[in-house]
């Protein structure tokens, strides 16, 4: 079973995207675990802070370095292997490259969600193996950082998909942007399906398809086409 352990202040912002759907299946099925953990819980004074003025000045709060450290020794104490990632937005990009690099491991990932301005910097020293950012845009918080790790690495283990959802892509669609999907009717506001769809002729319709995912990946992101080695990794 792949394992997710998850250090945040808001556990239930964790609890409610994992509740449903398909990751709420895959833990039913134990396929995936995903233990949270209220950085509250490993504070020891009465009013349970996480949170200090940053030295220096400036504005802003800082997250305490002590808490941390109490949660992620007493997470590790049970001897099992981890990956320990810190979420923040000096990371290293994720992208489907760094999933797949990811949904390889065989420790536990172990994800910290920082709030505030940010993580006191002997965080990231003692107890890091590496950071990651989603991308490059502001968040209030690594919470939705780490679920999209939490559902990208998911979604490519045995058995989390469907056959409904699966991931059968054909060769050719990888990298690439989608084709254009339809669904009935056949005909709305004026706007037609294209006649090949209806047409029962597997072999034409792989081929616009095809032509429709090229057309649109030259449009949108010719990056996308430029070479495995911007495609994935680093
Ligand atoms: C506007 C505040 N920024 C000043 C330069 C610093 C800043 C601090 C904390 C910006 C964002 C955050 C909270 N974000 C995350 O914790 C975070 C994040 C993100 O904001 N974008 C993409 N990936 C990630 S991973 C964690």
């Amino acid at each position: 079973m792949f394992g997710f352990d998850v250090i945040t202040i808001f556990p239930g912002i964790l609890d409610a995207y994992l509740g449903e759907s398909i990751m709420k299946r895959a833990i039913e099925k134990n396929l995936i675990d995903v233990k949270v953990y209220n950085l509250r819980d490993y504070t020891t004074d009465k009013h349970k802070t996480v949170d200090d003025y940053p030295y220096g000045g400036g504005s802003g709060m800082v997250m305490k370095v002590e808490p941390l450290y109490k949660a992620v020794t007493a997470i590790k104490s049970d001897g099992v292997q981890r990956l320990t990632v810190m979420l923040s937005p000096q990371g290293r990009t994720y992208n489907q490259g760094v999933a797949e690099e990811m949904a390889k491991e065989t420790r536990r990932i172990l994800l910290i969600c920082g709030r505030y301005e940010g993580i006191d910097e002997r965080t990231r020293e003692l107890l890091v193996d590496t950071e990651i950012s989603t991308g490059d845009y502001v968040l209030t918080g690594g919470e939705l950082p780490a679920l999209v790790i939490i559902d990208s690495i998911s979604r490519l283990l045995p058995g989390v998909l469907g056959d409904e959802e699966s991931n059968k892509e054909e060769s050719f669609s990888w990298g690439m942007l989608d084709y254009p999907h339809y669904t009935r009717p056949s005909e709305f506001m004026g706007k037609k399906v294209p006649e090949v769809l209806l047409s029962g002729n597997h072999k034409l319709i792989m081929e616009w398809r095809k032509q429709e995912a090229l057309k649109r990946t030259l449009a949108r992101r010719p990056d996308l086409l430029e070479g495995v080695e911007h495609r994935s990794n680093s």
